[in-house]
């Protein structure tokens, strides 16, 4: 037997016999039988197992007692329905089915309901409105994830999850087309890749080990020393952050490049800005239907981008703030409610909400970070933003050995904790930039999500280790 997409059922096919595999979205019980929502991906259909022709009393019975969320698969022919199914995606069609098999039957107990799972988003006033009218509240987002495997099958975790992947595809193709290739940095590492408290350690045959914070060393080792030239890598980086924010994970993904600069480490800007470009303009063609599953339960508004993307420097978006009334300090690091009020103003300014900030002040970035060649505050460095929030890092590195260590003492460094890194710059490297883009971070903002939660499929917080 062939099985047809769920998502193919249309009056095209009205009047033939078909095959579906698929879970029971939820069932109804009338006198004559049972209505059936079949569902698969962002796709369900209305079926019925009515009393007549080949099906006699003991098939509805056994019909009605397939339990919600089992997988099944049933033959019946498609009729079209004298007026529109709602609710469901396939709305002109019903199957009237012939044959029901239980493939495999899920518990009766569900703790996450999909149907109330996929329920659009409420203010707190409607939720509050509809408990008291009885209806079921929102499923609370520690039980989600607590049933991941479950409250993945919405349509709209059903559509997020296939744009994340899309990203990660057009990033690919993207930097393959323009001479990267892709690598794989090792994770275990005999030292912190960023240093700061936001490491993991573990044990490695007696000796303590790092979980990498990033590809950073490997990246610039393989572009800059190593003859690579230009380099990209999608894995996992680990952060011990310890408070739970929205915004991050103690595991997530990283879309990392480098390459070597022929003049100038604006030539990393224009292949970040041509990326994402290409990236947002190809999930915008592509990716419709997900985008619409997303809509429906959280609504959005599109992202607004600019060609080329725009670029300020970081005075500029200080100043923006400035003369908006906030106390922002030109030399320090923007804060959170900072950075979210610049993407206010970059949107209120530019209609864009989505932006560069080059020109960081030296002292708020790693000490790789190459100081600006005509002000030694700032630094050849940058941000990238999505609705007012990071969504990358990067920067021009140096490639000079004896100023590296200048720049590291320079930051309390220790250089003996450090050597593996230094090491890697003894014989010959050439200039070279990058940057590191976080892929939660990137599905979260484009679709306007509210919490990095939900592009993590099983997200890792101070709280969370499992599933
Ligand atoms: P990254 O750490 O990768 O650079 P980020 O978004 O965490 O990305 P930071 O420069 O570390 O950027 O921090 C920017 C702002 O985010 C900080 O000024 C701080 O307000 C806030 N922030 C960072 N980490 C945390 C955290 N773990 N908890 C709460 N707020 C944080
Ligand atoms: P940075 O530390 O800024 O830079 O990280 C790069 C990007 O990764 C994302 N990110 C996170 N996402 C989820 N949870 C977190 N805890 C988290 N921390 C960071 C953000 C951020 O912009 N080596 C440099 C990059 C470079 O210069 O090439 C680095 O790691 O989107």
């Amino acid at each position: 037997k062939t099985f047809c997409p769920v998502g193919d059922l249309t009056s095209a096919k009205a009047g033939e016999e078909i095959w579906l595999r698929a879970r029971v979205h939820t069932s109804r019980s009338i006198k004559k039988g049972v209505f059936l929502v079949l569902r698969q991906a962002l796709y369900t259909v209305q079926a019925t197992v009515f009393v007549g022709g080949n099906v006699g009393r003991p098939m509805v019975q056994y019909a009605e007692d397939v339990s919600k969320e089992s997988v099944i698969d049933v033959r019946g022919t498609l009729v079209v329905t004298p007026s529109p199914v709602s609710g469901c995606t396939q709305k002109e069609v019903e199957l009237k089915i012939e044959e029901i098999h239980v493939v495999s039957a899920a518990d009766t107990f569900m703790p996450v309901i999909v149907a109330d799972a996929m329920r659009p988003d409420r203010t707190p006033e409607e939720e509050e409105k509809q408990e008291k009218e009885g209806k079921a509240p929102t499923v609370a987002a520690d039980t989600r994830l607590d049933y991941r495997w479950i409250d993945l099958r919405t349509p709209a975790n059903q559509a997020i999850f296939k744009i994340q992947s899309a990203v990660c595809q057009y990033f690919r193709a993207n930097l393959a087309s323009k001479g990267f290739v892709e690598i794989h940095s090792p994770k275990l590492l005999a030292g912190a890749s960023e240093g700061g408290s936001e490491v993991f350690t573990t044990n490695y045959f007696g000796t303590e080990a790092c979980l990498a914070q990033s590809p950073q060393l490997y990246k610039q080792m393989a572009a800059a020393c190593g003859g690579f030239g230009r380099v990209m890598e999608v894995g996992p980086v680990f952060r011990a952050e310890k408070s739970r924010t929205h915004r991050h994970l103690c595991e997530f993904t990283g879309l990392d490049f480098e390459m070597v600069i022929k003049e100038h480490y604006f030539e990393v800007l224009e292949v970040f800005s041509d990326l994402f470009i290409n990236i947002f303009d190809e999930v915008n063609r592509n990716c419709k239907e997900e985008l619409e599953a997303v809509r429906t339960q959280h609504p959005f508004e599109d992202l607004r981008y600019a060609r080329p993307t725009l670029r300020l420097t970081f005075q500029e978006g200080i100043q923006l703030l400035i003369d908006a009334g906030y106390d922002a300090d030109p030399l320090g690091d923007l804060s959170t409610e900072h950075e979210k009020k610049l993407g206010d103003l970059v949107a209120e300014k530019y209609g864009t909400d989505f932006f560069m900030m080059d020109k960081y002040p030296l002292d708020v970035r790693p000490f790789y970070t190459m100081p600006c060649p005509s002000n030694p505050k700032h630094s050849n460095s940058f941000d990238i933003f999505i609705r007012g929030e990071e969504i990358v890092s990067g920067a021009q590195r140096i490639h000079d050995l004896e100023f590296l260590k200048e720049r590291a003492r320079e930051h309390d460094i220790p250089l003996d904790s450090i050597m593996s890194y230094l090491d890697a710059f003894k014989h010959g490297a050439e200039p070279h930039g990058g940057g590191g883009i976080g892929l939660e971070r990137v599905v979260m903002l484009f679709l306007g999500l509210k919490n990095i939660r939900k592009t993590s499929m099983f997200p890792r917080d101070p709280k969370r280790c499992a599933p």
